[in-house]
């Protein structure tokens, strides 16, 4: 027997999946991850970070209830943090019901097996700041209104609404974190940061020419993965369960990101950059921009990583990728 915390995490293989188990190991959790079986390695970010013999992984899937009242009664978790999610915002007009059965019902089986076999334990769910969409104030926060504009924040939204359901209806410790877009060298190679850092990488190397983009006026307010991992764990360390925005309080366009990027290695992004309409979407969220007031004064959270860090941090690890 031991007396280690146990946590349950969904989406382990995911980039935050990984940051958050390393951030759980060294506070001394006995880390369990659902593994949903695919026919690729998935394992690659945790093998990164070197924690892939740490984490006990527990086969299951969030479309599949059984599934996961197993892995709870396996993990025996006190705490558990549901990041498993079709998360890329542009397949979900391709795979729309899918994108509903996994971010939307996935939720409500996950809260479902909780109020089944372990309602005393504290849940996380990775809400988003695609819920607000087209925005309704110029600075999103726990108050603005929501409006979705794709398959993927509409699911969320479910999600979302159904943890703050389950919080006031049975008094389970059920938060959501609005977390605004996190990024780091673990991000996934579809979205636009990692695109950029591995295109400017592999131009710079010589094996790439030109980098093919979509809506470059997009603007988003990026913070690092490893920053935000945190928040999630502390809302789950309060007496009250309740919902945050997490973000950095900065909102720039994809293309002065491009120019950060293209910049550190000595390149102009004009020169090497084409607008390619494949990538542009049915409809767009045009700007993000999030008030991270409440975490700050509830939590004592504070983003540490600015975009410049980021961006570099990202560039230089695909270079060492490229070079390996
Ligand atoms: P990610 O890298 O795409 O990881 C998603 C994870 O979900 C992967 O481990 C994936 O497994 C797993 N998954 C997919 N379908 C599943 C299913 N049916 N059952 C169980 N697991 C499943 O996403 P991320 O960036 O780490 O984001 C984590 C969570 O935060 C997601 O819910 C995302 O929607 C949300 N979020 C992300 C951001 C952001 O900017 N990163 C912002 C707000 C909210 P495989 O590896 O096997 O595919
Ligand atoms: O796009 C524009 C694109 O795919 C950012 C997910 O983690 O954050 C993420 O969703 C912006 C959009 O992220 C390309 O149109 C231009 O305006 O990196 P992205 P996202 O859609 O904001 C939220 C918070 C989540 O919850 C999601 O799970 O960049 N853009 N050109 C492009 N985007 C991509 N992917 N590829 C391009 O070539």
């Amino acid at each position: 027997m031991t007396n280690k915390k146990s946590a349950l995490i969904t989406g382990v293989t995911g980039q935050d999946g990984a940051y958050l188990s390393k951030l759980l190991l060294e506070k001394g959790y006995a880390v369990h991850g659902l593994l949903a079986r695919r026919s690729t390695d998935t394992l690659w970010r945790l093998r990164e970070l070197g924690i892939a013999d740490d984490v006990t992984l527990i086969d299951g899937d969030i479309t599949d209830l059984s599934s996961l009242i197993r892995a709870l009664r396996k993990s025996d978790a006190s705490e558990v943090y549901n990041l498993g999610a079709q998360s890329f915002v542009g397949t979900s007009w391709q795979q729309p019901t899918l994108t509903a059965q996994v971010d939307g019902v996935g939720v409500i089986n996950v809260l479902e097996s909780l109020r089944i076999a372990k309602p005393e334990a504290h849940f996380y769910q990775a809400s988003t700041s695609e819920m607000f969409g087209l925005i309704q104030a110029a600075k999103q926060s726990e108050t603005t209104a929501f409006y979705p504009r794709s398959p993927y924040g509409v699911a969320k939204l479910m999600g979302h609404w159904a943890t703050v359901n389950y919080r006031e209806s049975f008094g389970m410790h059920a938060s959501s974190g609005i977390l605004f877009n996190h990024e780091s060298p673990l991000r996934g190679i579809e979205f636009v940061t990692r695109k950029v850092s591995h295109g400017v990488a592999s131009i710079k190397l010589g094996t790439q020419k030109r980098l093919k983009l979509g809506n470059i006026d997009a603007k988003r307010d990026w913070g690092f993965a490893g920053d935000y991992v945190e928040a999630m764990w502390l809302m789950l360390q309060q007496d009250i369960a309740d919902d945050y925005v997490i973000a950095t309080g900065v909102t720039t366009t994809v293309r002065d990101m491009c120019k950060i990027a293209f910049q550190h290695v000595g390149l102009n992004y004009e020169d090497h950059i084409d607008i390619d309409q494949q990538f542009f979407r049915p409809a767009e969220v045009d700007v993000l921009l999030g008030d991270p007031a409440k975490a700050e004064l509830n939590l004592g959270w504070k983003p540490k990583t600015s975009l410049e860090t980021l961006i570099v941090m990202m560039v230089e690890a695909d270079i060492r990728r490229l070079r390996r």
